[in-house]
């Protein structure tokens, strides 16, 4: 039901926007136009006419606003205007409880904001902003993840696996820079917060020998540092791995490339050069190998696992021109003759990810993430299926 709210939000931002942009205001402003940058306002009358009021602040209680309120615009600096019929923000799940409208010159009508239960128009307890619709929640709503098979539905996966239960797990950085683990079963498990001074997050396997996936960061300051995973979706105490790792533009782990059984890692350099670091299988990582240069043409790295099915593990990356290529492993730490398996679109996405077996048919699947999150569905002989939307990612999320 938000889903379907927000996109009729969406649609009438469209439709005003393209008004609002191709008209210059002659005279002293009127209607929503009378709301200050910076802040939002609510008016007693529709399209932003009558009375006004202004806020800098969110407001757990609009007092005497609550029962005249009829139309709002947000003006601050936020996507999302979380509105809820209740004081104090509270939010039940349903429409007349929470409305998130987003950012811009355009206004909403609360009378737009109602079912058979309940309305927004002149009841409006509370009002608050926010970058993703899931502030508006609380921040207490994990993104969704559910995988086919669900929880519990397998052996373990060999990587992307952090709680060993056969499902494909994600994490997921917020834009408050909370970290939740996602099992797989659409509700996750929030892991802490302060996430965000991680300038890279990698996973793919085991690296210190207890067959628990692990996971890999780089902080602002350039330290590389390895949380081992429990085997349970958390970490314990991470272990520094060294400096000196800011001028690196990639960090991808890949799972094992050079036929040692011990997972290992690529990273590109900003002057283009890609690396190989052989996993010790103790946590940290032997002397690099120089690959080659000329991989600043490239975008994203993922570590897929074998996807052409030659029992070597693969590297997939998309080009800034839009194509995807798979890198076949040569099982002794480099790669053979690349193989275009996407001809163009994939500089839309950001993130590529190794998911593992996503529908556990034996084939390795692989995740797009841009604005929306994508399943490619591994199939025989390294190509990928057609693209299927699970999802869509707000600002500032981030999901590895
Ligand atoms: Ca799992
Ligand atoms: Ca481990
Ligand atoms: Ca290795
Ligand atoms: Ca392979």
């Amino acid at each position: 039901m938000r889903t379907k709210l927000r996109a009729a939000l969406v649609t009438a931002a469209a439709a005003l926007g393209l008004v609002a942009t191709s008209v210059v205001p002659a005279q002293a402003a009127t209607g929503f136009d009378r709301c200050p940058q910076g802040k939002f306002c609510v008016f007693d009358g529709a399209d932003g006419q009558g009375a006004m009021a202004s806020y800098s602040t969110p407001q757990p209680d609009l007092g005497a606003w609550r029962y005249k309120a009829s139309s709002v615009i947000n003006r601050t600096a936020y996507t999302w205007l979380c509105l809820y019929s209740r004081t104090n923000y509270q939010y039940l799940d349903s429409v007349h409880d929470i409305v998130a409208g987003g950012a811009g010159s355009y206004g909403i009508n609360l009378s737009d904001f109602q079912d058979a239960n309940s309305h927004l128009d002149n009841n409006l307890g509370s009002a608050r902003w926010a970058h993703t619709s899931r502030e508006c929640q609380g921040g207490t709503e994990s993104l969704d993840w559910s995988t086919p098979h669900g929880p519990g539905s397998g052996p373990a996966q060999p990587f992307g696996d952090l709680n060993r239960d056969g499902a494909p797990d994600l994490l997921h950085r917020s834009y408050e820079g909370r970290l939740w683990f996602l099992g797989g079963g659409s509700t996750g498990t929030l892991l802490g917060a302060g996430w965000n001074s991680m300038t890279a997050l990698t996973r793919h396997g085991d690296l210190n020998g207890d067959l628990d996936e692990d996971l890999l960061v780089r902080d602002t300051a350039g330290n590389l540092y390895m949380y081992p995973g429990n085997g349970k979706g958390s970490f314990g105490d991470r272990l520094l791995l060294g400096g000196g790792w800011n001028g690196m533009s990639r960090i991808q782990a890949t799972g094992d490339l050079n036929g040692d059984g011990k997972g290992d890692l690529l990273a590109r350099d900003t002057a283009g050069n890609l690396y190989m670091y052989p996993g010790n299988g103790k946590g940290s990582f032997g002397d690099r190998l120089l690959l080659g240069g000329g991989w600043n043409a490239m975008k994203s790295f993922a570590g897929p696992g074998d996807l052409n099915g030659d029992g070597r593990n693969d590297l997939v990356v998309s080009e800034n021109n839009g194509k995807l290529w798979l890198y076949p492993g040569n099982g002794r730490g480099g790669f053979g003759d690349r193989v275009m398996i996407g001809t163009g679109g994939w500089a839309a996405y950001d993130t590529l990810i190794g998911i593992g077996d996503y529908d556990q048919d034996g084939h390795p699947d692989l995740l797009a993430v841009g604005t929306v999150v994508r399943v490619y569905r591994g199939l025989q002989g390294g190509r990928l299926g057609e693209g299927e939307t699970v999802n869509y990612v707000e600002d500032g999320d981030r999901l590895f």
